[in-house]
């Protein structure tokens, strides 16, 4: 599993520092969009390869200027906002390969000196944080999915603080747990955990029964979801009821479940794009401002950031 994972991340670095920058793509053959047919509703719209920022200036809207958080978090590999302690200022969590997931607090709230709170340090492959009130007693608490354990779990912040934490598990099974998300699946006000096995094929939604997160009931979103690296949850019909968005890297695939109903029990699949070279996040927003919610995602051999169109 290590070996595969390791894989997996190398040559997305490798295809990522390989075409970084202003390569300008011409080649589109190797993208195999294929002669469809297509939902009519998703249109493609190609954003990272043909960025070339150099040669035209007015593509920049934006100046980043770079803060350095924490240059001594080993192979880091996700990050979140949330306000850990309350006091007001916008904190950040992330979570390293090796063991760790930590916070550190915006002593300021400017963001230009930042102290770090060890949160766990024995959580072995961990890959992806979220950070909600999971037991609703307002103090933000944090999620995470470990690849190496096949474990999501949470921490409970228990006086607000940020600095005491209680360790909780969800699942212990979830084999190569990869992305976890925390949103209020089935809306009865209570937190439930969402995540992605990327050995096990699985998307997964663990409903927090009572709202105090000591009990959790396991729903399959779909079991057959090869390489499920990343998902995302949004309202994609403006049903009022939370979907589901994955990214399948060995199926090639990008999808979304459809919460039928609302309860989270019934999940109606539908394909964005198959046959992509190796999908490896998604993400949901309405990019072009027309009240409907996209789906963005990237890919790995393709070297692609893309978004698609929601024209419903
Ligand atoms: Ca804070
Ligand atoms: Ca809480
Ligand atoms: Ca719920
Ligand atoms: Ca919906």
């Amino acid at each position: 599993m290590i070996t595969l994972k390791y894989l997996c991340l190398s040559l997305l670095l490798l295809a990522t520092s390989a075409h970084a920058g202003t390569m300008t793509q011409t080649d589109w053959s190797m993208l195999n969009f294929g002669t469809g047919p297509y939902p009519t509703w998703w249109r493609i719209f190609d954003i990272g390869s043909n960025l070339d920022c150099t040669s035209n200036p007015d593509d920049v809207s934006l100046q980043a200027k770079e803060y350095l958080v924490d240059s001594f978090f080993e192979r880091a590999m996700a990050v979140t906002c949330g306000d850990v302690n309350g006091d007001g200022y916008m904190d950040i969590l992330g979570a390293s390969d090796t063991h760790e997931i930590a916070w550190w607090q915006n002593n300021d709230g400017s963001g230009s000196t930042w102290s770090k709170h060890q949160i766990d340090t024995s959580f072995l492959g961990a890959a992806s944080i979220d950070c909600k009130d999971i037991n609703g007693d307002g103090f933000p608490d944090v999620v995470g999915a470990a690849f190496d354990l096949n474990d999501i779990r949470w921490w409970e912040n228990v006086d607000g603080s940020g600095l005491n934490w209680v360790e909780h598990s969800v699942c212990t099974y979830l084999n190569g747990a990869y992305s976890v998300k925390s949103a209020d699946i089935n809306a009865d006000g209570y937190y439930d955990i969402i995540a992605a096995g990327f050995m096990a094929n699985d998307i997964i939604w663990w409903e927090n029964t009572d709202g105090s997160g000591e009990l959790w009931e396991e729903h399959t979103v779909d079991g057959d979801f090869s390489g499920a690296v990343n998902i995302n949850i949004d309202d994609l019909n403006h049903d009022g009821y939370l979907d589901i968005i994955g990214a399948a890297q060995l199926g090639k695939e990008v999808a979304w479940w459809e919460n039928q109903d609302g309860s989270g029990e019934i999940w109606v699949k539908h394909t964005i794009k198959d046959n992509l070279s190796g999908p490896t996040s998604v993400y949901s927003a309405d990019v072009n401002g027309d009240g409907n919610i996209d789906v963005l995602s990237t890919d790995l051999f393709s070297n692609t950031v893309l978004w698609w169109e929601n024209e419903n």
